[in-house]
């Protein structure tokens, strides 16, 4: 065993599947196509796949197909199986759940692991003042819940979002993402009262968190007015939009303004939370305590869950069964998540997440003097990506290069590496991997970069 893989919590021993990259067929494999030919027939082209690699199984910070090939998972299903998969811990608890109660319906009648997720929630979340959670199915419902509750605290309607931000999929959310393509384009008539205002983008526009905020801050003025403004939706790190880490500053300035103006602030969580980033929550390296913050993907290991945790009063203001849903905070998911936050803590999982930003930075920048197609690196902790550009446009136009990005991430899936695109124009690699990753799989998939790199 290497000193880098006898350094991490979790032994290599404890996993039950080897943790290395093999590929035994081309991809995807013959037992992927043929799945693949039924999918075609039966489930709806509108769900697309960005590899028809069927998977069989997976553990720690590897999957495996049904043909045998073992991938080194860097995207944990966009963030979700954080502290890797088939998590001992998380696999024990929902496993003790299911047996003991499946459902009930909290708001039917209760059961403790609900309100243990809260108080965790409460805990973990930035701030120290009285909080309250509600627990929900998935990411934009998160995102709706937390609107409907900042309308009522308010008695605002008007909804503003940052360009670039994505939200989800529902008919409120879809209307707060910045893309269309895919997400919206003929799903309408959209919610209405959403604003879509200028980020803070360094990479693009060069300004200071200052000189952003003023500019973000004036477009809600002239457009909307504070005076209506119920409430501001923003991701401390924008993730589907790129991993845009905005410019020092910019969102505490924004948040001063809300709370000046009486507006709700709230942090979607839902990509950089729950150890991503080093932090419980990565609204803590831009020193933010908001008003309200939703958390889901990583929440639960894998299972189902997404909440709302704020400010006691204003989660108070709904009416009695005026938040729920049949599934919300269901049992198993929650006892999940239980195991999430005690694994996190034991096995000191926001130190490793630092670890895996430093390796992959440093392994980034090793690629990034011999290429001149990447013109970005950016993040925090385990959430970094690459943005990259045509060649010779890195100190100029920064035109974007989704080109190097589609057949860069092809390359990687043919040997063995899954990795994730992301960004407004497509050209955007990110890295999402599990807190239990090694460092010698890291090496191992960045060779495959490099490689891929050398091609083009
Ligand atoms: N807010 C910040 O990242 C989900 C979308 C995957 P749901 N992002 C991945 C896809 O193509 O559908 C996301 C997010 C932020 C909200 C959401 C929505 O979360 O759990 O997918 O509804």
């Amino acid at each position: 065993m290497t000193d880098t893989l006898s350094a991490r919590p979790v032994e290599a021993a404890s996993f039950t599947i080897p943790q290395e990259r093999k590929v035994v067929t081309a991809i995807p494999g013959p037992r992927s196509v043929a799945l693949h030919e039924r999918r075609l027939a039966v489930v709806p082209t509108g769900v697309a796949t960005t590899l028809p690699v069927y998977i069989e199984k997976a553990n720690g910070a590897i999957v495996v197909d049904v043909d045998g090939n073992h991938f080194i998972d860097l995207g944990a299903g966009i963030g979700v199986t954080t502290i890797g998969h088939t998590n001992p811990a998380v696999v024990a608890a929902a496993t003790e759940q299911l047996n003991k109660v499946t459902h009930t319906l909290f708001t039917v009648t209760p059961y403790e692991e609900y309100v243990r997720v809260a108080e965790l929630l409460a805990a973990h979340t930035p701030g120290d003042f009285a909080k309250k959670t509600v627990l929900v199915n998935s990411g934009a419902e998160a995102v709706e819940n937390a609107v409907k509750i900042a309308r009522k605290y308010t008695r605002r309607v008007g909804v503003g979002v940052l360009d670039h931000g994505y939200h989800g999929r529902t008919n409120l959310t879809m209307a707060m993402n910045f893309k269309a393509a895919p997400y919206s384009t003929g799903f309408g008539p959209f919610a209405g009262d959403v604003y879509h205002a200028p980020n803070s983008n360094p990479y693009h526009d060069g300004l200071s968190g200052a000189e952003a905020a003023k500019k973000t801050i004036a477009w809600f003025e002239k457009t909307v007015g504070a005076y209506d403004l119920a409430c501001i939706v923003a991701e401390p790190i924008q993730g589907e939009g790129g991993f845009i880490v905005p410019a020092e500053g910019y969102l505490q300035a924004l948040q001063a303004w809300c709370t000046e103006n009486g507006i709700v602030y709230i942090s979607d969580e839902i990509q950089s939370g729950m150890a991503r980033t080093g932090a419980y929550f990565a609204s803590e390296h831009f020193g933010l305590v908001p008003d309200m913050v939703t958390s889901a993907k990583g929440i639960a290991g894998g299972l189902p869950l997404a909440g709302v945790t704020g400010r006691a009063e204003i989660m108070d203001s709904a009416f009695p069964g005026g938040l729920g849903g049949t599934f919300g905070g269901n049992p198993v998911a929650a006892a999940a998540a239980i195991a999430v936050f005690e694994t996190i803590a034991s096995d000191n999982l926001l130190a490793e997440a630092t670890r895996i930003g430093q390796t992959l930075t440093a392994g980034l920048a090793r690629l990034a003097a011999k290429y001149d197609i990447i013109g970005d690196i950016r993040g925090i902790g385990a959430m970094i990506a690459i943005e990259f550009v045509m060649p010779g446009t890195g100190a100029t136009t920064k035109e974007p290069n989704a080109a190097a990005v589609n057949a860069i991430t092809a390359y990687a899936a043919a040997n063995g590496v899954l990795v994730l695109n992301a960004g407004t124009y497509g050209n955007v690699i990110r890295f999402l991997p599990s807190l239990v990753i090694s460092d010698a799989l890291l090496e191992d998939a960045l060779g495959v970069f490099d490689a891929a790199m050398a091609t083009l």
